[in-house]
């Protein structure tokens, strides 16, 4: 039996479709990944509870460049490597709970179709034009290098090996060809200058339009001026053509030239859409997609791919005759302990390295705790995340199930009771439905779970006020004790249904021990009179040695892991050589389990020429952060001398070194680095920062030991 309270009828059913950004078919998935599709995955649940009849499609980005290469490197086809990411990304969402209607690929027949069908449309209305353009081509490989695959000298600074469209070191962009001895990331080779045909989609013809649908309201505020800022800097032409070789779709009637990814990857949208629907004929593409749909269409995307979204996307849906998005939401960037994501930290963790260690749950709950309507980055302080899901899941919402369970089971033959012991305190956590209903729908997910949390407080509130486990001593107090732990229990419940679209999972095993489904409607109701299951423990508390094993095991010098992809352990491979020759100052490092120790034959060490070397000069390295240059001798007269870039400027004034004598590897092959030469590596040991020594008998006071 129910008991219902009055409330206002939820608004009429709605049919929306709803897509998160298509992840590039050569990596893995991530935390980065994750936000947005959790993020996405909790709103399509919510509206999908109340009754309004959801999409949710995405799809691997399976086109380009970078895949072509990456295939080729692995040697095997463009279609093996997108087939086997894209198994490994179903598997790790589907392991999150995100629950797509379809998972496509853009490299499919229907996007295809879709592609050329509205290029074609473009194409009638004069909205594509051709012009020749000259780019940098390597003649070894024979094909035109994108900006990221030249490196060279940059223009104005004169930085050695900087990127082929902005320096890391003065800041400056510039395009490809000023680049100075450029050279092909590719094979190594100069590039030369070639020319070819290019097809631009003319994007200024779309400036009104664009404004309007700016200024209609449908975007976030943040994202609205950012376009504004666009606009002033004048709209221009967009090149979607790349020449052959190229992995993607052939431009109809245009032998040779391909469509450039991001001309496809939207349009990914309509075409796992449209195999959703050739699946499933129930299903109207066109109703969700013809100009003037009643659907409202939604991409919720991050802040980096904005431009696309809101300038290219829908003025080429327009001038192709289709719908433009209801809204596109961005969000901002993951951090972890406030900090970009870092491989070395062991804080760039793979969806699958998170799965081997902690309950998918917890993630989504912390996401969902700090998410807000806005582009704010997001930071995933680890202390932070094991303690609010501590507090917040274990301690106040299953706290409440666990507390006013076994009352129930063992003395009531689990019945809750018929009575409602505080009305106040029910109508109080039921009245609050349509509060969490606008911060759900409003995506303003961490104001629904404070106050969902702050109902918690005040239901064990009541609990620890009212005793149960004091009453029941008393025989004559039975009744009161069922009453109390049925509201607790009801309380529980109403919570649950909130946390549903967050929390799946631990919905199903409350559903299980309740006998009920949470439907969203479930909370203007109470459970009178009603039999519930045993209970059983619902959620383990979120332990910080599993947290640290998988940062641990996110390092990257450690062993691929099983899990990697083949393509990712031959990134990692790449990295860790890189990792060696980066590092000038090599860590003995007595004091840490040591995630960089790797072992090796005493032939591997035998190799290395060590030297007492003497530190003849010490001198800070402008704009570096972490280095010295040091000048270290190798003999009595100085005449041999190797220069060597240190990390220890944490540790260490330039001065105190000078004089000094230090272990260094004077084998090691000498690596040009962005500030000059580094010609060896000198040896220190630490746990790093101020707690870093150089091996010289002089130190071993600083560490109260003395080291030989
Ligand atoms: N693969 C892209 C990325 O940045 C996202 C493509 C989203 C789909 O990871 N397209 N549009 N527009
Ligand atoms: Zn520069």
């Amino acid at each position: 039996m129910s008991t219902a309270i009055s409330s206002p009828s939820s608004s009429p059913k709605r049919k929306i479709l709803v897509t998160c950004a298509l992840p590039y078919a050569n990596g893995s998935i991530h935390l980065g990944h994750l936000l947005e599709h959790i993020q996405t995955d909790i709103w399509v649940r919510f509206q999908r509870m109340r009754g309004h009849e959801t999409y949710f499609v995405c799809a691997d980005d399976a086109h380009g460049t970078p895949i072509m290469l990456k295939a080729q490197e692995l040697g095997i086809s463009p279609e093996e490597m997108i087939n086997a990411v894209r198994d490994e990304h179903i598997a790790d969402f589907a392991d999150f709970h995100i629950s797509f209607d379809n998972y496509h690929s853009t490299h499919c027949e229907e996007n295809e179709a879709l592609a050329s069908d509205i290029y074609n449309k473009l194409h009638a209305k004069g909205h594509i034009k051709t012009r020749t353009i000259s780019q940098l081509f390597d003649p070894e490989k024979e094909m035109f290098l994108p900006d990221r695959f030249i490196k060279g000298t940059c223009p104005k600074c004169k930085a050695e090996d900087q990127n082929g469209d902005s320096c890391d070191d003065c800041g400056a962009t510039y395009s490809p060809t000023e680049v100075l001895n450029p050279r092909s990331v590719v094979s190594g080779a100069t590039p030369i200058l070639k020319d070819s045909e290019h097809y631009f989609f003319d994007l200024p013809a779309f400036e009104g339009m664009l404004k309007d649908w700016i200024h209609s309201g449908a975007l976030q505020e943040e994202m609205a001026n950012k376009l504004s800022e666009w606009f002033e800097q004048g709209l221009k032409q967009w090149d979607i053509s790349r020449d052959a070789p190229y992995f993607g779709f052939e431009i109809p009637n245009a032998p040779g030239k391909f469509f450039y990814v991001w001309l496809d990857a939207p349009i990914g949208y309509m075409g796992s859409f449209k195999n959703l629907c050739n699946k499933n004929p129930q299903i109207d593409f066109d109703s969700f997609w013809k100009e003037n749909s009643d659907a409202e269409l939604y991409h919720f995307i991050g802040k980096d791919i904005i431009y696309f979204h809101s300038l290219f996307w829908p003025a080429v849906l327009e001038g192709a005759g289709y719908r433009k998005p209801t809204s596109v939401y961005a969000h901002g960037f993951v951090t972890v302990n406030g900090a970009k994501m870092s491989k070395s930290k062991g804080t760039f963790i793979k969806g699958r390295t998170y799965l081997d260690h902690l309950n998918p749950e917890y993630l989504r709950y912390y996401y969902a705790a700090k998410l807000t309507n806005r582009i704010d980055d997001l930071d995933l302080n680890l202390e932070d995340f094991a303690q609010r899901v501590n507090s917040d899941l274990v301690g106040k919402v299953v706290n409440i199930a666990s507390r006013c369970a076994s009352f129930i089971t063992k003395r009531f033959d689990g019945m809750l009771s018929t009575n409602i012991d505080d009305q106040a305190l029910a109508d109080e956590v039921m009245n609050a439905g349509d509060s969490i209903a606008a911060h759900y729908e409003s995506r303003d997910f961490g104001r629904g779970m404070r106050e969902i949390m702050a109902l918690a407080d005040k239901v064990n509130e009541y609990i620890a006020i009212k005793e149960p486990w004091q009453l029941v001593k008393d025989e004559s107090k039975q009744q009161e004790v069922q009453d109390i732990c049925s509201l607790g229990i009801n309380m529980f419940r109403t919570l649950m249904i909130y946390l549903k679209p967050v929390l799946p999972v631990l919905a199903d095993s409350t559903a299980t021990f309740l006998n009920d489904e949470l439907v969203w409607e479930g909370h203007k109701t109470l459970l009178t009179g009603h039999k519930i299951n045993k209970f059983k423990a619902l959620l383990q508390r979120v332990d910080m040695d599993k947290v640290n094993a998988m940062t641990d095991a996110s390092k990257e010098n450690l062993a691929p892991s099983s899990t990697a992809t083949s393509a990712d352990k031959k990134t990692k491979k790449a990295s860790k050589k890189a990792k060696t020759v980066d590092n000038s100052v090599a860590l003995a490092n007595p004091l840490a389990a040591d995630p960089l120790s790797e072992e090796i034959q005493f032939d591997d060490f035998a190799k290395i020429d060590l030297r007492i070397a003497k530190i003849i000069n010490a001198e800070h390295v402008e704009k570096a952060d972490k280095l010295l240059k040091l000048t270290l001798s190798l003999n009595d007269d100085d005449s041999e001398t190797r220069q060597v870039f240190a990390g220890i400027k944490s540790a260490y004034q330039p001065e105190d070194l000078i004089g000094k004598h230090t272990v260094m590897v004077a084998n090691l092959a000498a690596r040009k680095m962005r500030f000059g030469m580094s010609e060896g590596m000198v040896l220190a040991a630490g746990p790093g920062g101020e707690d870093l020594w150089i091996l010289n008998p002089d130190d071993g006071a600083k560490a109260g030991m003395r080291v030989k």
